[in-house]
């Protein structure tokens, strides 16, 4: 039995829309549950109601969670300004001192090493919403977000993957050293560093610690990247592309510092501020690659001119943009 959507094929056996295969053809594609991920997410989710309650109860210290969070946020400029914007989309040059940086910030936040995290994102970038996207929105909400990571691969990821260039990416050493030690360093990093840290600075018991500023800041600061992949390409406005998935979502460019003005993004997405506007408040990683290039240590950031925008968001936006307004008042 087959439900159409949209020209498509949508095997009611799975739930799953196959985007890619015409009706009349037979889905060569099975689910294969790693059961080790399924495991993993729902301990990291169980201590983290247990970290709850030790905040709420006050039996771990507020200054253990307000490290927490702090941490959680500088680690997550690792992904937005460097392996996002400066490793998987080449939006501005970095010298090797906040390449480095970035990278200690990227393997802090533990979501892959650099060389991994790209690949999956340009070819997200390059076959959007279709089987090849690793966390095609296509198949819903809880696919795009965290399903992805408990399934092997659609075929389509490994075979279209392929065809997509990392050599500037393996002319990078210090993201090849990552990668060699990613294994050893990043346990380190994201986890034994932030649960010894409470305890060694404020006494802080390390339960309490590993809990709180390892556990529970772990699982939010993906919760909040993983919004990007599926709030952001499900609900929102269309300003600049009507006809594609992804959506500027403002909750979500707060809550993931700047990376929810996706529909932008995707349109436009070698502008090194992953947005229109250089609005800090919602936009943190451009604040910090702007700080960066008053310091010389970025440079090249690539932008769009307000003309080419204005053209776009005539041409493809849904109206929501003030621009496209205007126009359509003239
Ligand atoms: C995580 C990542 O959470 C999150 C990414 C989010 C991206 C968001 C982007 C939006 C912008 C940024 C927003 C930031 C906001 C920050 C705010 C923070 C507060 N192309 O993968 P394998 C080939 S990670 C080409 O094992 P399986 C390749 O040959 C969370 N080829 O596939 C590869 O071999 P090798 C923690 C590809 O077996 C081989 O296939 N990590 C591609 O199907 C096997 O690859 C985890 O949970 C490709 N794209 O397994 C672990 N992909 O690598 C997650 C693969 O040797 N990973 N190939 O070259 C896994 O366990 C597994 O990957 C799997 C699939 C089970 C998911
Ligand atoms: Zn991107
Ligand atoms: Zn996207």
């Amino acid at each position: 039995m087959a439900a159409e959507t949209d020209g498509y094929a949508k095997n009611v056996d799975d739930g799953f829309s196959n985007n890619v295969a015409p009706r009349n053809k037979r889905r060569d594609y099975e689910w294969q549950i790693v059961w080790r991920n399924v495991l993993a997410f729902i301990y990291l989710h169980a201590a983290s109601m247990y970290a709850l309650y030790l905040i709420f109860t006050g039996k771990a210290k507020l200054v253990t969670f307000l490290f927490a969070m702090v941490f959680a946020s500088t680690a997550a400029m690792g992904v937005t300004a460097g392996a996002h914007r400066l490793w998987a989309h080449r939006a501005y040059k970095a010298r090797w001192p906040l390449r480095l940086f970035l990278a200690i910030l990227q393997t802090i936040a533990f979501q892959n090493h650099i060389y991994e995290w790209v690949r999956d994102h340009r070819v997200h970038h390059k076959y959007t919403e279709t089987d090849a996207d690793p966390h095609n929105a296509k198949r819903g909400f809880f696919f795009s977000h965290i399903g992805w990571l408990m399934l092997r691969k659609h075929k389509d990821v490994l075979e279209k993957g392929a065809s997509v260039d990392m050599s500037d990416i393996e002319r990078d050493p210090i993201v090849m050293f990552q990668k060699k030690t990613y294994l050893v360093v990043m346990p380190l990093l994201c986890f034994i560093m932030p649960t010894w840290m409470p305890v060694a600075l404020w006494n802080e018991n390390a339960w309490a610690s590993w809990y709180v500023a390892s556990m529970f800041r772990y699982t939010i600061s993906l919760h909040f990247t993983w919004l990007v992949n599926s709030a952001a390409h499900i609900w929102g406005n269309r300003p600049y592309d009507k006809y594609i998935g992804a959506t500027d979502h403002k909750v979500v460019a707060m809550l993931a510092f700047g990376e929810g003005w996706h529909n932008y993004h995707h349109v436009f997405p070698w502008d090194y501020k992953a947005a229109e506007l250089g609005d800090y408040r919602t936009n943190l990683s451009t604040a910090l690659i702007d700080l960066a290039a008053k310091w010389g240590l970025a440079y090249d950031l690539k932008t769009v001119s307000m003309e080419m925008i204005r053209k776009r968001v005539t041409r493809t936006g849904d109206g929501t943009h003030p621009l496209g307004m205007k126009n359509e008042e003239d």
